[in-house]
């Protein structure tokens, strides 16, 4: 049997970037004061907050964790689970990829399992943690 988007079933629905610029989105609702981030430092804003034991790098727990934010972030209408209009931009063939049983809708699961291949796509000196370098200079 075929798989028609073989070459896509790598990629994740969202970059590892743009997850990040999703949880600053997220942090500074939770707040819910006035945006804290400067614009111009978002991302290194959003970093640093994924980074929670501050040594500077996003290991895969750290970014398993934001994925689960991210999760709970997007599913507009929690009901758990994300249909692809909760992703804006997702691509139709990444979201067919993402979602392993195929039922048109992604569990926390599908879509955490997913999106950590872009984790290791963006680790490219393989040390099982991201840089900002990495991150900043990763294209999905
Ligand atoms: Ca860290
Ligand atoms: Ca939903
Ligand atoms: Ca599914």
């Amino acid at each position: 049997m075929r798989v028609p988007h073989a070459r896509d079933a790598r990629r994740p629905i969202l970059s590892s970037r743009a997850t990040l610029a999703l949880c600053a989105a997220l942090l500074a609702m939770a707040v819910g004061g006035p945006p804290l981030l400067a614009q111009t430092n978002e991302a290194d804003a959003a970093f640093a907050l994924t980074d929670r034991n501050q040594d500077g790098m996003v290991d895969a727990e750290e970014y398993r964790n934001r994925l689960v934010e991210v999760f709970y972030f997007s599913d507009k209408d929690v009901d758990g689970v994300l249909m692809i209009t909760e992703l804006p931009g997702a691509a139709p063939s990444e979201y067919a990829a993402a979602d392993r049983n195929g039922d048109g809708k992604l569990s926390q699961e599908e879509f955490v399992g997913h999106q950590m291949q872009g984790f290791s796509g963006a680790d490219t000196n393989g040390d099982g943690k991201l840089s900002e370098q990495e991150v900043g200079a990763w294209k999905p």
